[in-house]
């Protein structure tokens, strides 16, 4: 959804979510406004340029999925969903962090619309979104005919430092780029700093020559709270349909902060009602806690544009459903969580075989 003609527009939008995640853990007086000050652009970015979703309904089958796998910077994504429209109104998040909040320090997929998985064991979000993006590949080479695409959606993740120095987003990434997962889009927060100081006094590899030698797309964003530059990566990384892509913008924790900013004292702890003031000052916002103008308001809002999206989707699987049936059937029951098999169909063993190879021929 391109709208690069209002610069001024996205960047009030971009400061809105930074004050909302200012002012929450400051509210909260717990949890990480840093990661959020700094990442907003580049989810900015995708949110209001790439991501298509329906804010009214957060299962449509055929929607993106973004991944915030460093759930530590919850904020970012509770501003987001509050802004495009889901089920998340202002009160929760007043009440980020309380007991019985829809708005939990780190994500829950199971308490907040919107929220793809739980996220906060680092290195867990950029690994489960390789199995989506893998999962999408999949059931398009199943399902879609060559007059019919009912699979094709991207998945997009924000990773951080930390999550990339967790084993296991390293073995999922050399999966993603054996398969070639070119709908994998992974959006770095290369901000230099993690919980105890500046990376380099622990994580020093060339993530990107890295990623590069496993096989992914991989792009450093120099200006990485630039809207538009990083708009224009993820575009690039869309059109590489062979390759996962990485894309590291280079940002600043607490973006905004006179004291904080590029420091990791920003990272796990509310800034202080002084210093928030001074931050809000610094970007030009007003000193009203949880402020969301009317127009920034509007801009996001993707209510309107996300019933189209999922109107055109059902148009094509009522087309693609009354043309294969069967196929349909199967792909619905699956959707519906309908795991039942016919028994009566599975093979019999006789003798002894191992196990492995029994569930092979099942
Ligand atoms: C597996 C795991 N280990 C440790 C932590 C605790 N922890 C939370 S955030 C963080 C590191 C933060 O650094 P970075 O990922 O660069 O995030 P930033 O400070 O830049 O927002 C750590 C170690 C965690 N969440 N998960
Ligand atoms: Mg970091």
């Amino acid at each position: 959804m391109p709208s690069t003609s209002h610069p001024t527009l996205d960047e009030l939008c971009v400061n809105v979510i930074r004050g909302l995640a200012m002012d929450a853990v400051q509210k909260a007086n717990s949890g990480h406004p840093g990661m959020p000050m700094g990442a907003a652009p580049m989810a900015y970015a995708v949110w209001s340029r790439h991501l298509r979703h329906n804010p009214a309904n957060p299962s449509w089958f055929d929607r993106d999925r973004f991944i915030l796998s460093a759930g530590h910077g919850s904020m970012l994504l509770y501003a987001l969903l509050h802004l495009t429209g889901y089920d998340l109104p202002m009160q929760e998040l007043l009440d980020f962090r309380q007991w019985g909040s829809r708005t939990p320090g780190h994500p829950e997929n199971h308490l907040t619309p919107g929220v793809e998985m739980a996220t906060g064991p680092l290195g867990q979000g950029i690994s489960t979104a390789v199995g989506m993006a893998l999962a999408e590949r999949f059931l398009a080479a199943k399902f879609n005919t060559p007059t019919h695409t009912v699979v094709d959606h991207f998945t997009y993740v924000l990773a951080s430092d930390g999550d990339l120095m967790e084993g296991v987003a390293n073995e999922a990434a050399s999966l993603a780029g054996h398969q070639g997962l070119g709908k994998l889009i992974v959006l770095y927060d290369d901000n230099q700093i993690t919980i105890d100081g500046a990376t380099d006094l622990a994580f020093t590899e060339d993530v990107l020559a890295k990623f590069q030698a496993l096989g992914w797309h991989t792009e450093r964003v120099e200006q990485g709270m630039d809207v538009n530059a990083v708009d224009a990566a993820i575009v690039r990384a869309k059109r590489d349909t062979e390759r996962p892509s990485l894309i590291a913008c280079r940002t600043v924790i607490g973006y905004g902060s006179p004291a904080k900013a590029g420091s990791a004292k920003s990272h796990g702890s509310p800034l202080g009602p002084d210093e928030v003031l001074r931050a809000k000052e610094a970007l030009g916002l007003p000193p009203e806690a949880f402020w969301v103008p009317e127009d920034a308001r509007t801009a996001m809002d993707a209510r309107t544009k996300g019933a189209e999206l999922e109107g055109a989707w059902q148009a094509k699987w009522q087309a693609y459903a009354k043309e294969h049936p069967a196929e349909a059937a199967i792909l619905d029951k699956a959707l519906r969580g309908d795991w039942s098999v016919d028994a009566e169909a599975l093979p019999r063993f006789e003798k002894p075989i191992a196990t492995r190879a029994a569930r092979g021929d099942v």
